[in-house]
């Protein structure tokens, strides 16, 4: 069995950790390829129990899954600590983590710069979840980030912490007026997660090739999604990583022959947090409708998240770009008792039908949607398990999704616990 890639197909929180949960029981390994703790991955195990991951993988709930942090993530060691403990304390087994040597730390300079830098972009921020994302990322790309692997070197971490925080300090005194970051204390503190850290610290390609090589099913996990990626998305209002499936293969350091699924997560209708373009955003009482019923706030933050109809259109792109062999729909069950359930089939721009992803930015910041009106269910689908169990109209909708997307639905989640989906074969 080759590598699966599992995706979220529009900005986020469609339901990957449950996803990923749900089939935790039947892999090896459950990786983590890209992102950092500004992921909120939402995992209702069958008794009950609520978790909300942010670094851990989600295979973490499924006993026999080993997790992995790829060389693509960043990594806040304090966040990871505390989420190890909590998860720990809750009868988790921890043990089974390993961490790549060559991930990027946040420091506590990539922090107090993202905050600072939203501030200062004013009213064009990007809205990020303030957790140091972006410039961590831009230290690793511009080659003065600190990895993993730097908390096993004393010398070397401090080394690499003078040089940067020379840096940085002016920028933050200079630039933003704000206080200088003290290395000593700094070190200091990164040297007490190291001791924590050191047993989880590995070489991950080679354990991956390996589990590969030995026929052992690897699910490649990923945080934010494809309309976030920095190169595929809505940039610059996006994520700083490559959360796509081709992300997948540079985050884990595995080939990409050995991907053979790529599973993407998508839910019934759309929604964004943080600032952007969003042409099927809503502003009236069904927008309403759907952040209330779907409970729709950040896993992370806490933010209230923006909501709209589903847009084929994206959906589409995120087919195309990501190779998706398998589409699952999540939160069905947040449209029951609509009458009617529009599906965004195109956009009208400066006049014109486009029934693709425009190439600019501006374009896409003016696309009007255009809709399709399905008639909806009043049912409740909550119980359903199996295909025949759904409502016409609700069979219907998902079909027509199905069309547009030219990718088969396989799974459809009518609820947020691990059991609640109708599983087609
Ligand atoms: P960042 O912090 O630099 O990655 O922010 C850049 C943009 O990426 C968005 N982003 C997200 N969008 C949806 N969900 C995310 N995770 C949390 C969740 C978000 C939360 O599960 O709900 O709690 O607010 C996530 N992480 C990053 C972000 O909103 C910016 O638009
Ligand atoms: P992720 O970031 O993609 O893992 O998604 P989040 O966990 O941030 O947000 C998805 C939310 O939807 C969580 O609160 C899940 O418990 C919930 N959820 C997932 N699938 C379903 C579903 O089919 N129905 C309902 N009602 N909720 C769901
Ligand atoms: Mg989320």
């Amino acid at each position: 069995m080759p590598a699966i890639v599992l995706i979220g197909a529009q900005w986020g929180d469609e339901g990957k950790g449950k996803v990923t949960d749900l089939l935790g029981e039947r892999v090896h390994y459950v990786v983590r390829y890209s992102g950092g703790n500004n992921a909120g991955h939402t995992v209702i195990t069958p008794d009950g129990q609520k978790y909300a991951l942010h670094l851990m993988p989600s295979g973490a709930l499924s006993p026999n899954a080993k997790i992995v942090i790829g060389n693509g993530v960043v990594v806040d060691p304090k966040v990871l600590l505390e989420e190890i403990d909590g998860l720990a304390a809750r009868g988790v087994d921890v043990s089974r983590l390993r961490i790549s040597g060559d991930a990027h730390l946040i420091m506590p300079h990539h922090r107090a710069l993202d905050r600072v830098v939203e501030r200062y972009l004013g009213s064009a921020r990007i809205g990020t979840t303030g957790r140091g994302i972006g410039p961590a990322y831009g230290d690793k790309v511009a080659r003065m980030g600190i990895r993993v692997q730097d908390l096993l070197d004393p010398g070397i971490l401090r080394k690499k912490l003078d040089l940067v925080l020379r840096e940085k300090n002016q920028m933050l005194f200079k630039v933003y007026n704000r206080k200088a970051i003290d290395a000593d204390a700094v070190a200091e503190e990164y040297l007490e997660y190291a001791a924590r850290l050191r047993p989880y610290i590995t070489e991950t390609r080679a354990l991956l090739w390996d589990a590969l090589d030995r026929g052992e099913n690897v699910l490649l996990e990923g945080a934010q999604a494809t309309m976030l990626d920095m190169d595929h998305g809505t940039y610059p209002f996006v994520t700083s990583s490559n959360p796509t499936a081709g992300g997948a293969c540079v985050g884990a350091g595995i080939p990409p022959t050995a991907i053979g699924q790529v599973i993407a997560v998508s839910k019934a209708y759309t929604t964004r947090v943080g600032a952007g373009p969003f042409p099927t955003e809503l502003f009236d009482a069904n927008g309403e409708h759907l952040r209330k019923v779907g409970v729709e706030y950040g896993t992370t933050t806490g933010r209230e998240r923006r909501c709209g109809w589903f847009d084929a259109v994206v959906a589409r792109y995120a087919c195309r770009l990501n190779g998706v062999t398998d589409l699952v729909v999540t939160k069905l069950d947040v449209l029951t008792g609509l009458e009617k359930v529009p599906i965004c089939v195109g956009y009208e721009i400066s006049g014109e039908r486009v029934d693709d992803m425009p190439m600019t930015q501006t374009a896409f910041h003016h696309a009007k949607p255009v809709y399709e009106e399905l008639d909806g269910w009043w049912e409740d689908i909550s119980k359903a398990r199996s295909w025949d169990e759904l409502p016409l109209n609700a069979r219907r909708y998902i079909e027509r999704i199905e069309q547009l997307c030219g990718t088969r639905v396989s799974v459809i989640g009518v609820g947020p616990g691990r059991e609640e989906n109708v599983v087609r074969h």
